[in-house]
Parts: C-alpha cells; structure tokens; sequence
C-alpha cells in the first residue's frame, strides 16, 4: 500500500471498551491512529479498506485515504493527523450538541503527545466553562514518534490535568476491555446528564512502530515483550475461556471469521478502481446553504 500507514496494534481494548459504551447518536473524532475507533463503531471493512488503498469505492471515494477519515453514517465526523487539531472541533461537535439540546456526547481520542498541544489544553478548558458533552479519551501509548513519554510530557499522570480543568479524570488499564467499557459508560453517563465534560487516561501500548515505514530501533526489545504479555486480545480470550464464556472450537471460529473478512476486503480494495482525473474537484468544496 503507498503511503503512510499508522496501525493501533495493542490497542484494541481501548477502542472497544469506549466506542461500545457509546449510544447510536454519539459523535467521534479520532487522530492518526483510528482505525480501531471505526471499526469498533461497524464502519464497513470493504469500504475501509478500499479508502485505505485511495480507491473509488472507499468511504471518501479515494479522497481521505487512511490519516483523514470521516463517516458520518455511523457519526464519526472525522479523523485528523494534525495532532492536537481533534479537540477543539470536538468542543464545536459537542457545543452543537448542547445548543440544539440533541441529546448525544461527542467522544474525542487523541495521544499522550497530543495532550501537550496548547489545543487539548484550550479545549478542556471551554469545554469545561461551557459544561459541554465531552468525553476526553486519552490513550497513552508511552511513545510519540520517537519520544519516550517523560520526553514529551511533564507528568506521568495525564488524567491528572483534568482536576485543572475542573472536570473529572481517570485513568484505565487500557489494555483490559471490560474495565475501559465500565469507566467509559461511567463517564459517558456523566458528560450526557449535562453536567460537563470528563477525561480518561488509558494506559496502553502501541506495538508496532510510529508507522509502518518505522522500525522501532528505538525501542528496547524487553519492553516490546513486557506488553506482548499484556496483549488485550489474548487476556480477553483466556478470561472468556476461563469463565467458560466461550471454547476453543468458538475462539477458532471467530478467528477465522475475522480473517475471511480481512481477505474479502482486501480483494475488494484491489479490484477496486482509482478515482478518476473529472472527480478530482467533486467533494471538496461544501456550497453553504443560502440564508
Ligand atoms: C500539529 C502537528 N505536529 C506534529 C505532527 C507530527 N506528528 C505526527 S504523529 C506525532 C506523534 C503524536 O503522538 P501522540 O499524540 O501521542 O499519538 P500517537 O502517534 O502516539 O498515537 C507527531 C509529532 C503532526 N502531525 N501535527
């Protein structure tokens, strides 16, 4: 695939637990690193796959391709690689929601770097003056780009800043599903009953490079290890077996279940066409409605 790809392998708990906390008329706007967020709200994966490849039929026709992507169907209104840009448009998102008294929460993620930005900052604060319904989601991934948390980052504790802000702060273990979903409906349940925004710090890992072109030879290969053991995905299994929720046979099959639809996906992406050179000005342009 051309282009930059930034994957969120390890992070598939926070994704889950927060996106499935979440009502059908909730807003999301995710970063760089969102294909989790939308494949946990059931973006299609053919279409997925197909933007991802900057193709005809994806979910932007072509246009977004894998670092800004936006499917309002199912209310992701954007993803951004503009680092720390999510925020303030999330308090724009959830500002609408409040003004027109909609009911919905507009739900944010964005990284321990992004946290950093003066933007995250502005936002919480409006945010929290306007009391508005918004969800900060945090994941801290312990790198940005090559930078070690403590490189970028003046406290180990980020969810701390929240009290700063006035709003409710908490942090996770990211990498446990059901304890970010427990957290998640929490705080969801407070930013929708109108008592202002809320902060959550999800203490994760991110287990493939910055993107795919890195190589990570920055990283030590024991802490590489250290959170292999802490996969999401395999501890979710084994507890699932443990409780006798599911067997074996079943694990295999949803396995296999989710590597037929990667397959048919994929082949989707390819046979797909490239937009053609007369689209090259449609959509890109939004004419204001007449006043
Ligand atoms: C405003 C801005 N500054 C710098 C960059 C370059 N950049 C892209 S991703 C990244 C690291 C972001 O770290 P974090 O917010 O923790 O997200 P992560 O990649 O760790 O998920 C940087 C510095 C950018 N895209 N936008």
């Amino acid at each position: 695939m051309s282009g930059m790809q930034i994957l969120a392998n390890g992070q598939e708990a926070v994704a889950t637990g927060i996106v499935s906390a979440l009502e059908p008329e909730d807003v999301i706007i995710s970063n760089h690193r969102s294909h989790g967020h939308l494949l946990a709200r059931g973006a299609d994966l053919n279409s997925l796959m197909a933007e991802i490849m900057a193709k005809d039929n994806g979910v932007n026709g072509g246009k977004a391709g894998t670092l800004h992507l936006s499917v309002p169907e199912i209310n992701v209104l954007m993803t951004s690689t503009v680092v720390g840009a999510g925020s303030p448009l999330a308090v724009g998102a959830a500002f609408a929601q409040h003004y027109k008294r909609a009911g919905g929460i507009t739900v944010v993620f964005f990284g321990d770097g992004a946290a950093a930005e003066g933007s995250v900052h502005e936002a919480m604060n409006l945010a929290s003056i306007w009391k508005l319904p918004l969800l900060f989601v945090c994941e801290n991934i312990c790198w940005a780009g090559a930078q070690r948390h403590e490189e970028h980052c003046a406290t180990p504790h980020i969810f701390q800043r929240a009290k700063g802000y006035n709003m409710p702060g908490r942090s996770v273990d990211g990498n446990d599903v059901e304890a970010v979903y427990t957290i998640g409906v929490e705080l969801a349940e407070y930013c929708r009953s109108g008592k202002g925004p809320a902060f959550i710090e999800a203490l994760t890992y991110r287990m493939r490079g910055h993107g795919e072109q890195d190589r990570q030879h920055y990283v030590d290969p024991g802490e590489l290890e250290t959170w292999a053991a802490r996969c999401p995905i395999h501890r979710y299994r084994q507890k699932l077996l443990d409780d006798d929720v599911l067997t074996e046979a079943k694990i295999r099959a949803i396995d296999q279940d989710a590597e037929t639809r990667v397959t048919v996906a994929v082949a989707f992406g390819d046979e797909s066409p490239y937009p053609g050179p007369e689209t090259a000005l449609t959509d890109v342009f939004v004419q204001p409605p007449s006043a």
